[in-house]
C-alpha cells in the first residue's frame, strides 16, 4: 500500500514535470536542474556560469530554499532575472512549486533557465521539474565515497561537477577512483573536476553546457 501512495505521488509529479516541460520548449528555453548537497557550490557555479555567459545567452534563475531569499539577492546582483520559491520546509523542489514560480518567470527574455534546487542528496533524484538536464555538484570536502552512498543521484545525472578541487591539497579524495565509480553507476555522464574559486574548469563545464543547449 505504501508503495502505491509513493508511486502516485511520483506519477503526479512526474504529469506537471511534463506540462512544465512544454511550456519550455513553446519558449525555447532550456532548463538545468541543479542539485547537491549544501554548501557544495550551488550558488557559486550558478554565479559563475551567468558571468561567463553575459553577452552569449540570455539567463533566468529560479532559486529553491527552505526559507530566506540569501541565494536570490545574490543572484540578483548580477542583473538576471531570478525567482524564488520557499518551499516552506519540504526537502526538495517538485514540479508544482516550478509549475507555480513559472509565471513570475520572463521565459519569453530567456534563453536558459537555471534552477538552484534544495541541498539535499536523496528526494531531488525523484522528483524531475521538467528539466533539460540534471547537474549534481560533489564537492570535494564532502569525502569521494558519496556515489556509493547516493548512487541515484549519480544515476540520474547528465553532468557531474567535482567542485572544490582547490581544496584537493588538504583533503583525501582521489579523483580519478571518484570518476570511475561514477562512471560504473553511469556511463553517459560528463564529469568536470571545477573550482568556483579559482575558476578552474568552468570555461570547460561553460561550453559543453552550452554545446547542450544547441542541440536542445
Ligand atoms: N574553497 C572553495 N570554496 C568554495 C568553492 N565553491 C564554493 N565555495 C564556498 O562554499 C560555500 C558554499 O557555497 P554555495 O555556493 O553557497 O553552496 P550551495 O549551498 O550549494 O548553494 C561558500 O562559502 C562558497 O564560497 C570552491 O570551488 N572552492
Ligand atoms: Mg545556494
Ligand atoms: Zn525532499
Amino acid at each position: 500500500m505504501e508503495i502505491k501512495v509513493v508511486k502516485d505521488i511520483l506519477g503526479a509529479n512526474e504529469q506537471i514535470a511534463q506540462k512544465n516541460r512544454q511550456l519550455f520548449d513553446s519558449h525555447h528555453v532550456f532548463v538545468v536542474n541543479v542539485m547537491s548537497s549544501p554548501g557544495a557550490g550551488k550558488t557559486s557555479l550558478i554565479l559563475e556560469t551567468i558571468k561567463r555567459l553575459k553577452g552569449k545567452t540570455r539567463v533566468g534563475v529560479v532559486e529553491g530554499d527552505i526559507s530566506s531569499s540569501l541565494d536570490a539577492e545574490a543572484i540578483g546582483k548580477e542583473g538576471v532575472p531570478v525567482v524564488q520559491i520557499n518551499t516552506g520546509g519540504e526537502c526538495h523542489l517538485d514540479a508544482n512549486m516550478t509549475s507555480s514560480a513559472l509565471p513570475s518567470v520572463p521565459l519569453k527574455d530567456i534563453e536558459l533557465l537555471l534552477i538552484e534546487n534544495v541541498g539535499n542528496l536523496v528526494c531531488p533524484a525523484e522528483f524531475t521539474l521538467g528539466e533539460n538536464i540534471r547537474v549534481l555538484i560533489s564537492s570535494t570536502p564532502e569525502g569521494d565515497d558519496k556515489p556509493f552512498k547516493y548512487p541515484l543521484m549519480f544515476h540520474q545525472a547528465d553532468a557531474v561537477l567535482i567542485n572544490k578541487v582547490d581544496l584537493l591539497p588538504y583533503l583525501k579524495f582521489d579523483v580519478d577512483a571518484f570518476s570511475k565509480t561514477i562512471r560504473g553507476i553511469n556511463q553517459k555522464v560528463k564529469v568536470f573536476p571545477i573550482s568556483c574559486t579559482t575558476g578552474e574548469g568552468i570555461d570547460q563545464w561553460v561550453s559543453w553546457l552550452f554545446d547542450q543547449m544547441k542541440k536542445g
